[in-house]
């Protein structure tokens, strides 16, 4: 297993979920953590739950603002700008409607965070890492990438795009030792259900209703399991989902007593 001490990990969207449990993964692991989201808020009081607070950097950052993303990655402090792992982590779906009754907004949502985003902050990374030599992106995809469902078009292609920009960039990086993975987990209970549904907490919980959904935490293991592989490996994708779930479309509920 490769160490990860003193490893300069960028997770974007850390401010809950996925995003913070990987952070506390790569946390354990000694590493040094740069972490953006949209709620300072958030990640100031994340920041100061993690044991070793000086290893950790954050920032406001919303990654559909190109122009912020760059300006922002472009003068991060010297000490914090060699990056070794950057996980595109910042992701989110919008609604649950049949595709020719949504609202476009929604689309606009899920296509500038999860696609756009994701883009401009691999763009304002990448380069220094092929300078440096090293280098290793993570991207959060879903098996909704690998199988659309009913009323999820928009999410699912946002995810099958990101599969796609994942394969197009490891191509991109031959002949350099920057690694590309995407994480394609199926069900985990975070605030994404949440956000979906607007807020609305029951409708979110009925999702995880009767089944067993990942944790943030099974995910945050896959990445870090990637991450450690020796670096003549490139972990291409991870699909993982919990005892529950086969695909996209077939869980199994049991029946409440
Ligand atoms: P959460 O809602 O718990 O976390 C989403 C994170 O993304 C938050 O930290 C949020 O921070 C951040 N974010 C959203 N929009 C932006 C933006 N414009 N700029 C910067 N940060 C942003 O959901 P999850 O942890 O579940 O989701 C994380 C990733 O995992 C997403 O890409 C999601 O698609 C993917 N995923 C989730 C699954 C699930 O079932 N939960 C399954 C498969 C994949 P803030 O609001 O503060 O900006
Ligand atoms: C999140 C998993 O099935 O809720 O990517 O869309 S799902």
């Amino acid at each position: 297993m490769e160490s990860l001490r003193g490893k300069i990990v960028f997770i974007t969207g850390a401010s809950s979920g996925i995003g913070q449990a990987t952070a506390r993964a790569f946390a354990q692991q000694g590493a040094r953590l740069l972490l953006c989201a949209r709620r300072q808020e958030k990640l100031t009081a994340f920041a100061a739950e993690l044991d070793a607070a000086e290893d950790v950097f954050t920032f406001r950052l919303d990654v559909r603002d190109r122009t912020a993303v760059e300006e922002t990655l472009a003068n991060l402090p010297e000490e914090w700008k060699a990056m070794d792992i950057l996980v595109n982590n910042a992701g989110l779906s919008r609604g649950l409607n049949k595709l020719y009754e949504d609202d476009p907004q929604n689309w606009e949502e899920m296509l500038d965070t999860n696609v756009k985003g994701l883009l401009y902050v691999t763009r304002a990374i990448v380069p220094g890492m092929v300078e440096r030599g090293r280098g290793h992106v993570i991207n959060l995809g879903s098996t909704a990438g690998n199988q659309t469902y009913a009323k999820g078009t928009v999410y699912c292609a946002s995810k099958a795009a990101e599969k796609v920009i994942s394969e197009g960039l490891k191509l991109d990086l031959m002949g350099t030792p920057v690694r590309v993975t995407t994480v394609d987990p199926g069900m985990v209970e975070t605030a994404f259900s949440e956000v979906r549904f607007h807020g609305n907490k029951d409708k979110a919980a009925k999702v995880y209703e009767n089944l067993t959904p990942l944790e943030p935490e099974d995910v945050a293991d896959a990445i870090v399991w990637a991450a450690t592989r020796p670096p003549r490996v490139n972990i291409h994708s991870i699909l993982l989902t919990s005892i529950d779930q086969a695909n996209s479309n077939v869980v199994h509920r049991r029946v409440a007593s």
